[in-house]
């Protein structure tokens, strides 16, 4: 397993759409392997494939808290069945918008089939967390970002800060 350094905004990787995976292989696990090992090296909670750079519809989630008590999940194809028409309200952070964080709503409650690690079909049911941590991966697979539900002005002064703080390599 490999840490893969995490694309951050401004760039133009993370507006791809990502392609469905066609079959899960060696090579989509050693992928999913490098995503799982890369979020926990970050201390994030979920990982699309686009943000290291792998345009493919893959994401990694794991909202346990101890680090003893890991329990990661992984998503292949995820497609999300039925949103709850009552939202819930988290404070979102990305791995790829760094220090930036904002209340985003999003469907409380919705299920979500994909396909597992081992290639089988499944659904899950997510509510609370993780189903906003799932809503924010396939987001990414569609070249979504959570700054692009705030306002224009909020949207865009974070890409300034960020565009400055890369232009000056100094990570705020
Ligand atoms: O680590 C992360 N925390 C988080 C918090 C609230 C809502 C979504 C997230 S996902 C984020 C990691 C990330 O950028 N995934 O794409
Ligand atoms: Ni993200």
């Amino acid at each position: 397993m490999t840490i893969k350094k995490i694309i951050t905004e401004p760039n133009q990787l993370l507006r791809q759409v990502s392609s469905p995976v066609d079959k899960v292989g060696k090579e989509e696990r050693q992928i999913m392997d490098d995503m799982l090992e890369t979020m926990y090296a970050a201390n994030g909670i979920g990982l699309a494939a686009i943000q290291i750079g792998v345009p493919k519809r893959m994401i990694v989630v794991d909202i346990s808290k101890e680090e003893n008590k890991r329990e990661p999940r992984y998503f292949v194809n995820p497609v999300i069945k039925n949103k709850d028409t009552l939202k819930a309200t988290y404070e979102e952070g990305c791995l790829s918008v760094p220090n930036q964080f904002a209340e985003i709503d999003r469907p409380k409650k919705c299920d979500v089939e994909y396909i597992d690690y081992d290639g089988g079909k499944k659904i899950l049911k997510a509510e609370g967390l993780l189903a906003t941590c799932i809503q924010h991966e396939i987001d990414h697979l569609e070249g979504v970002l959570f700054i692009d539900y705030l306002s224009k002005l909020k949207k865009s002064m974070i890409i300034k800060k960020l565009s400055k703080n890369k232009s000056t390599r100094i990570v705020v």
